[in-house]
């Protein structure tokens, strides 16, 4: 059925379960992330479409239907599932995003694996997302492409759909063009992302790294720069920013540079935390820590995450401060999404073994230093654990935004608990009031993590007022509402439902 709104996001908006033999489509497990957000969209208009890949071990005759027709909470839409086999899969995303593109754009050079790219393979799973869109969308319809693994849908669609008005958002950073430029396709890429009419950003640094790449790559003219607006206006970290390009022309196209942080559902994950739920598990953990404080980090298992550099931080903690031995426990949670990856392995292996270092090294019979973690925690559960946390420690080496930062501060109704934050995660822009770290630094790392320790009441409290707030301003129907706004013609839509 065609569409006014089509998304293009590689996974399926819902989790595919079998009952007595039937296949049911359920809503994902924790209504977090963006995920029900973006179906929420659907809400606005009268038929929506989603597209995304599921394995096929013969593609042309797939055993499920391509199309189906989902009517739920968020509206009725259409999911198109193009059939990939294994071997596409591997190759588009497990070889050539995560191998290729995700070392370059969290500026990771020196892991850049060019040789087992197979780039017909990238090109031609991008052209049938773009082939699936461009038969979902009505005229003139709005095409939403999600992240860098379909970088080059926007070009195959302008082309099939002079029509539609073409929308790309980044997830990840956006690197500086000595980066960006080290990726061979890097001219395809630019070209294909200046097809769009909006290319969307988390912050101002990673637009304005895109617009340096495009420039050196193509005769792209900046048309528009503003200030950056007061809310990201932060003093001094690492990412913060001045100036933003909001436009740019090219080729006799007009072409918009969004800047949006994704943010959290705030309201969800408050009522989650105040629940009588919550509240239960929250005194049994809390019984369970004794008089330990609790220190928390959460994350993949990924080396932009960082999460070697603060497990040896950590042990250098122990290492200054007796004192603390026996009195803090760290809690560190590291899921692997990717588990067969080497580069992942590496750093699955090197978790392990750090962990088992620092526990052998100060731990006792009555205390542990160190709970390591690799399975997930049900979310229900992490709620719990934020709640109880003196310390949030997100020290990601490079994150397009980090969310987990932000699940912490929105599950503080209390107004307490203190943020540890890398000055390299795009949410530092927006939480800039949290303790921020130079995870490339032992001195900056150790000084504050010692600081978090130290911090009295009042401060954490009036710090963490103060990320509350940055919270609800960037919640995630805000990013939302933002971005869709960007698309002109489709504020009807939206003034519609009352999302502006
Ligand atoms: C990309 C960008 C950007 C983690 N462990 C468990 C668990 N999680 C959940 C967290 C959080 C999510 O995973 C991770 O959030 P990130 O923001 O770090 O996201 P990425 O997966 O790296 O994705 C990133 C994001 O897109 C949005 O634009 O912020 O920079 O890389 O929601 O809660 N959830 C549960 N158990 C766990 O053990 N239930």
């Amino acid at each position: 059925m065609p569409s006014d709104l089509v998304i293009v996001y590689h996974r399926q908006p819902y989790e595919e379960v079998e009952v007595d033999g039937k296949v049911e489509y359920r809503e994902n497990k924790s209504p977090n992330g963006i995920v029900p957000t973006l179906k929420s969209l659907f809400g606005n208009v009268p038929t929506g479409a989603w597209i995304a890949w599921k394995q096929a071990e013969d593609p042309e005759n797939p055993g499920f239907e391509k199309v189906i027709q989902i009517d739920d909470a968020y509206g009725k839409y259409t999911v198109s599932r193009l059939p990939l086999t294994k071997e596409q899969v591997s190759s588009f995303y497990h070889i050539t995003s995560k191998e290729a593109f995700w070392p370059i754009l969290h500026n990771f050079k020196e892991r850049y694996n060019y040789d087992p790219v197979d780039w017909p393979t990238f090109q031609e799973v991008n052209r049938k997302f773009a082939e699936a869109a461009a038969a979902e969308a009505n005229p003139g319809a709005v095409v939403w492409i999600h992240d860098y693994n379909l970088w080059l849908v926007a070009g195959y669609l302008r082309a099939l759909r002079p029509d539609l008005r073409i929308a790309f958002f980044h997830h990840t950073p956006f690197p500086s063009a000595d980066m960006f430029n080290v990726l061979p396709w890097r001219k395809e890429i630019m070209q294909s992302l200046l097809a769009c009419d909006v290319v969307g950003f988390h912050i101002p640094r990673y637009a304005e790294n895109f617009v340096g790449a495009a420039q050196s790559l193509l005769d792209v003219e900046v048309t528009g720069r503003r200030d950056v607006p007061e809310s990201l206006m932060t003093d001094g970290g690492a990412l913060s920013d001045r100036r933003v390009p909001h436009s740019l022309r090219y080729r006799d196209r007009d072409i918009t540079v969004a800047t949006s942080p994704v943010g959290v559902n705030v309201q969800y994950i408050e009522d989650l935390a105040q629940s009588e739920e919550t509240a239960a598990r929250v005194a049994a953990i809390r019984e369970e820590l004794g008089d330990c404080r609790l220190i928390l980090s959460v994350g993949r298992t990924d080396y932009t995450k960082g999460g070697i550099e603060q497990l040896q931080a950590y042990e250098r903690l122990l290492k200054a401060r007796p004192d603390l031995r026996g009195k803090v426990r760290l809690m560190h949670v590291s899921v692997m999404a990717n588990a067969n990856m080497t580069a992942y392995q590496e750093v699955q292996a090197g978790l392990e073994s750090l962990a088992g270092h620092i526990n052998g090294l100060y731990g006792s019979f009555e205390w542990q230093p160190l709970a390591f973690i690799s399975n997930p925690v049900p979310f229900k559960e992490l709620i719990a654990y934020y709640q109880v946390a003196d310390v949030a420690w997100i020290t990601p080496l490079a994150d397009g935004m980090n969310l987990v930062c932000e699940e912490y501060v929105s599950a503080r109704s209390d107004g307490d608990g203190c943020l540890v934050l890398s000055e390299f995660a795009g949410a530092a822009v927006v939480l800039s009031d949290a303790v921020l770290t130079n995870p490339f630094s032992h001195r900056s790392m150790d000084a504050a993590i010692q600081r978090a320790l130290a911090m009295d009441e009042e401060t954490r409290r009036h710090r963490m007022a103060s990320l509350r707030a940055a919270t609800h301003r960037h919640s995630v129907e805000a990013w939302a509402a933002e971005q869709m706004r960007s698309f002109d013609g489709f504020g009807s839509v939206l003034s519609m439902t009352g999302t502006e």
